[in-house]
Parts: C-alpha cells; sequence; structure tokens
C-alpha cells in the first residue's frame, strides 16, 4: 500500500517511523511519503493561508499550494488506468471514521490525507480534487483539534495495522475491540492472585467452552454499559439465546427486527 500525507508540520508525522507502522515500512508492507506543503508555496514568506471571504475569525488554506502539492502527489502525466487515489481530508465536518472505515480503506492501493489546520481548505480544492481521487472529508469523533495531523496518525495506524502482514499474528485482529460490533471482553495475566484480587476462576479452568461464553457475557454487559449506540445497531440474527439473555438483564430486549431498549415501546415489555 502506498501512502502520502501532506502538511505543514512534516515533522509531526514522525511518529509513523515507530512501532508496527515504522517496521511495516521498513519491510516494503507499507510506502509512506510525508510532504511538506510548504515546498509548493511561490512567495518569499511560503505564506499557505489567508482571510476568509465573507467574513469571520481565522484563516483558511490557500488552494494554490495545495492543488500544486496533490498534483505532484499524482505525479503530473496521464493517470494510471485502474482505481483513483483516496483523498482522506481530516475534518471535524467530516463523516465518522470508524472500524469499518479501516477496513474498506485498507483494501485500497493508495492513500493520500490532506491535514489542514487553520479554519481549514479552500473548499474549491476538495471539488477540483474529485476529479483526480475519490475524496473523503473524514472525522475522528465529535471534539476539535488544531490540524489534521492528530487525526492522520490514528487514521494511519487503524488502517495500516489491517494491512496483511503488518501485524504479525492475524488471530489478534479477530477478537479485538469492534470486530463484532462489541468492545473487547476484560484481559488477565500472571499473577493469579494480585493484591488480594484473583482473576476470574473460569479463565483458570481450561475450559474453552465455559471461557467463550464468559468473554461474550463481558463483551455483552460492558457494550450496554459503556456504549449503548452499539447495542442499538447489534444484528438480532447474530444473537443466540445466552447472548439475548444477558442483554435482557442489561435492559435490552429483540423487537421489530432490531435490539431495543426494553419499554421503548417492544410489545408486551413491561415499561420501568
Ligand atoms: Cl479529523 N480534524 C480536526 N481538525 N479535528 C477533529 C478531527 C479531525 N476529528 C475530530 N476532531
Amino acid at each position: 500500500m502506498r501512502i502520502d500525507v501532506v502538511s505543514i508540520f512534516p515533522e509531526y508525522l514522525s511518529a509513523l517511523d515507530l512501532s508496527l507502522i515504522g517496521k511495516a515500512r521498513q519491510q516494503g508492507l507499507l510506502e509512506l511519503t510525508v510532504t511538506d506543503l510548504r515546498e509548493f508555496t511561490t512567495d518569499r514568506h511560503r505564506t499557505v493561508d489567508d482571510t476568509p471571504y465573507g467574513g469571520g475569525a481565522g484563516m483558511v488554506m490557500k488552494p494554490e499550494p495545495w492543488a500544486a502539492a496533490l498534483g505532484a502527489v499524482l505525479g503530473g502525466g496521464p493517470a494510471p488506468a485502474g482505481e483513483r487515489p483516496v483523498l482522506v481530508v481530516p475534518s471535524p465536518a467530516g463523516e465518522v471514521f470508524t472500524q469499518a472505515t479501516a477496513r474498506e480503506l485498507a483494501l485500497r492501493e493508495h492513500l493520500v490525507f490532506a491535514c489542514g489546520r487553520y479554519e481549514g481548505i479552500d473548499e474549491r480544492v476538495v471539488d477540483w480534487s474529485r476529479e483526480h481521487f475519490e475524496v473523503r472529508p473524514m472525522s475522528l469523533g465529535d471534539y476539535v483539534l488544531n490540524g489534521g495531523e492528530v487525526a492522520v496518525l490514528a487514521m494511519v495506524e487503524a488502517v495500516g495495522r489491517l494491512v496483511p502482514g503488518v501485524v504479525g499474528n492475524p488471530e489478534s485482529l479477530v477478537e479485538e475491540s469492534h470486530a463484532d460490533g462489541l468492545l473487547e471482553y476484560p484481559v488477565y495475566t500472571k499473577p493469579a492472585l494480585w493484591r488480594d484480587r484473583p482473576v476470574p476462576e473460569v479463565l483458570l479452568s481450561g475450559h474453552h467452552g465455559r471461557i467463550a461464553r464468559w468473554r461474550r457475557d463481558r463483551q455483552l454487559q460492558r457494550t450496554a454499559a459503556r456504549r449503548p449506540d452499539l447495542v442499538a445497531s447489534l444484528d438480532p440474527a447474530g444473537l443466540d439465546r445466552a447472548d439475548r439473555a444477558v442483554l435482557a438483564e442489561a435492559g435490552w430486549v429483540v423487537s421489530g427486527g432490531h435490539v431495543v431498549r426494553a419499554g421503548d415501546g417492544a410489545s408486551g415489555e413491561p415499561v420501568a
């Protein structure tokens, strides 16, 4: 996979030299290039921003350096046959980036990340880019960062670890949080007794069936407690009798093909 990042703070992305992603780059599994947007300015002050038309606070990133930088990333000449690169534009006004997004992007050949700063990039850059890229404005969640760089670190790590060969043991991708729409179960290691706290006895039993059931129950309970939005998105077809019993205990029932809070219009359910 090829990844390009364009930023006015290329040093910010140096964290991608480290750890799993750094190793994948050394092994040639990921080809990652960081480009300094200011290299594509033409004035003495290397200006990348200007005041917003229509007034208002803050500054807007100028279109010309962005078009030049993205053009260089595309490589001049005619567009190669095959799929267009994806242009991810990090923004709190984007679509929310999820594990499903990471899985989708991990299948692509070429990802380009355009790190905006200030109040954002002139919208015409986004419009023009649609002629050359599949453009995806993306947000990490409902809070505001000062620029796209920190978000790109998160997104590149989430996508990069799904590229075949990057994570040593692919089994570890199967059981982690969000793999099945639920949060991960709690984990324990030695010693079996620590500060008067024992490891849950079932985990020492060697009984694989009971351990799997216990872990599934903890996933369901934890997800109900912390992420009711995820419970409401579960497909009832994937829930067995034991799952439904745990969810009922947490106040959720299957009704009309959906998982809903007990009492929320579910026929025959007692209202608390
Ligand atoms: Cl992707 N960018 C910025 N600037 N702020 C954010 C974000 C992205 N996601 C959440 N907040």
